[in-house]
């Protein structure tokens, strides 16, 4: 069977069940890549401050991961620049936030063009490379330019934009020109996808292919909806175990006589955070009678923090709780707690399952984990609501849940309202068609469709170097310079092999 080789930019496969906010993407991987051989590349998450070759390798919970090291450099221009600074305020309508600064556009370029070359000997002929996230877009071209002939699939964990704000980013045609090295591009909801065909049909002069492949640039590719879920199994185990069920009792004995909505998210403005605290703030005021039966947890942990929107969103929010709670506090109770950590994934599950209801209401999100977690926590005899933005990507899935739009505080307040206050029949019969949503759509069926589509996303018979010959001579010859006839350019780079043997 062939190797699968996954490309993120972080490699953090969660170590321990405890351990900090693994983000949406590791927490997915990890369970994709436990069943299947072959590794995972990326970036350490540490810095240096002189250039490096030198590749980690480790066994992590079953998983074999390689890393390297950023320079200090590369993790301002590529890391916080680039990636945090321009792409992802953009793939979230935020161009008011984003960065265009071409310093940034150099360092991303740069990164994956070495994170190409320290790939690219490390592969064999008939492994697959799937390729995560935005950070990472060139990478395919990259490797294309070294001689991978490999299959190479992406996947993008977060919102396509539409053409209209794609379009503002100076370099927007070679980004999405880098996207047609790949075979098979993969997003999470159709909205995306249909943003991205939007730009390619309009703003690229591409077509369709009699197979349906999408094509322009001179090349084509299989584009797709893949939703991302959860290792259901595995998250149920942890929501059955002793530290979920302690988690799940401090919460129930902190809330008697009270109704606990909870919130989890990294502390991202795409999150919605102000815009849920002044909804809430919203359902106090036209709620008095409800104020004292009720108790809004928001645990927010800190993310990209040397990002400035990062740093001034903090302050914001930090401000609003103190306000709304100066005004509605009482002198033993406080209608919001914020919590500006992470908590333990186990933990996590137990307090979801304590919560009657929960509040995801990002203004934007490529799919949203955290929504499909509170499902799978509930109690099937007392499950609790989903109160849900129409703008994540998982409300294209779970219509069952209490539908929002994160902008109108009345909405929110209104949705809280119908949550708080639905029978138990209703509360049962939603959560077990979003349960089964959930289910059916886990994060085993995400990673084997697109690995099957992948396999079989191949232009029949042609190696990718035939393919670029034809299309475009010049750039072939160039390309293909100094491949050897295995198809993978030797290179020696130092590596550190751990203990065990790595698969
Ligand atoms: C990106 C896309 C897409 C949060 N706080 C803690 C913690 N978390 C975990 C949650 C969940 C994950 O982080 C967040 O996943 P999301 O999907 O909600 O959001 P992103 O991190 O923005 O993920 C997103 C995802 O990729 C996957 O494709 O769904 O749209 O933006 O798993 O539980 N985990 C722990 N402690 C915390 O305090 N342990």
């Amino acid at each position: 069977m062939s190797r699968l080789v996954v490309v993120s930019n972080r490699v953090n496969a969660p170590e321990r069940p405890g351990d900090a906010p693994a983000g949406g993407l590791a927490v997915a991987l990890s369970a994709a890549l436990r069943e299947y051989s072959g590794f995972w590349f990326g970036w350490s998450g540490e810095t240096t401050d002189q250039p490096s070759d030198k590749i980690q390798i480790r066994r992590v919970n079953d998983v074999t991961v390689m890393t390297v090291d950023l320079e200090d450099a590369d993790y301002q221009e590529y890391y916080n620049g680039y990636a945090n600074a321009t792409l992802w305020p953009l793939f979230h309508d935020r161009i008011d936030l984003t960065a265009y600064d071409r310093s940034f556009s150099e360092g991303y370029e740069r990164v994956n063009r070495r994170f190409a070359e320290i790939l690219a000997p490390l592969l064999q002929p008939d492994d697959l490379i799937w390729v995560h996230d935005y950070h990472l877009i060139p990478l395919g071209r990259e490797l294309r330019r070294l001689g991978v002939g490999n299959p190479i699939g992406f996947f993008l964990h977060i919102p396509w934009p539409a053409p209209q704000i794609l379009t503002t980013l100076p370099g927007h045609r070679q980004l999405v020109e880098s996207l047609f090295a790949y075979d098979l591009v993969g997003f999470q909801t159709d909205e995306w996808l249909w943003a991205f065909e939007s730009y390619v049909l309009g703003e690229a002069a591409g077509g369709w292919e009699s197979d349906g492949r999408l094509r322009a640039f001179g090349r084509s590719l299989t584009a797709r909806v893949f939703p991302i879920g959860l290792d259901v199994e595995d998250f149920q185990t942890l929501a059955a175990s002793p530290m979920a069920r302690r988690a799940y009792d401090r919460m129930a004995a902190h809330t008697v006589f009270r109704n606990l909505i909870v919130g989890v998210d990294r502390l991202d403005y795409s999150k919605g955070l102000e815009e849920r605290l002044l909804g809430f703030e919203r359902f106090l005021r036209d709620n008095p009678d409800l104020r004292r039966e009720i108790l809004y947890l928001q645990v927010a942990p800190t993310s990209r923090g040397e990002v400035e929107a990062y740093q001034d969103l903090r302050m914001r929010i930090d401000a609003l709780c103190g306000r709304i709670n100066g005004l509605y506090a009482e002198v033993d109770s406080a209608p919001i707690r914020y919590v500006n950590r992470g908590y333990r994934r186990d933990e996590l599950a137990g307090i979801y399952r304590a919560a009657r209801v929960g509040l995801v209401t990002p203004l934007r999100d490529g799919m949203n984990l955290v929504a499909k977690e509170y499902v799978a926590a509930q109690d099937p005899e007392n499950p609790g609501v989903l109160v849900l933005s129409r703008f994540a990507g998982a409300a294209r899935q779970m219509p069952d849940a209490v539908i929002i739009n994160p902008y109108s505080r009345e909405e929110v307040s209104e949705g809280l309202k119908i949550a708080l206050s639905m029978p138990l029949v209703e509360r049962i019969r939603r959560w077990r068609r979003l349960m089964d949503g959930v289910e059916t759509s886990n994060v085993k069926v995400w990673r084997d469709s697109f690995v099957e589509a992948l396999r079989a996303s191949r232009e029949p018979d042609l190696p990718f170097g035939d393919r670029l010959r034809e299309r475009d001579p010049g750039s072939a010859t160039a390309a293909f310079a100094d491949v050897s006839p295995g198809g993978v350019r030797q290179a020696q780079f130092r590596a550190e092999w751990p203990t065990g043997p790595a698969a």
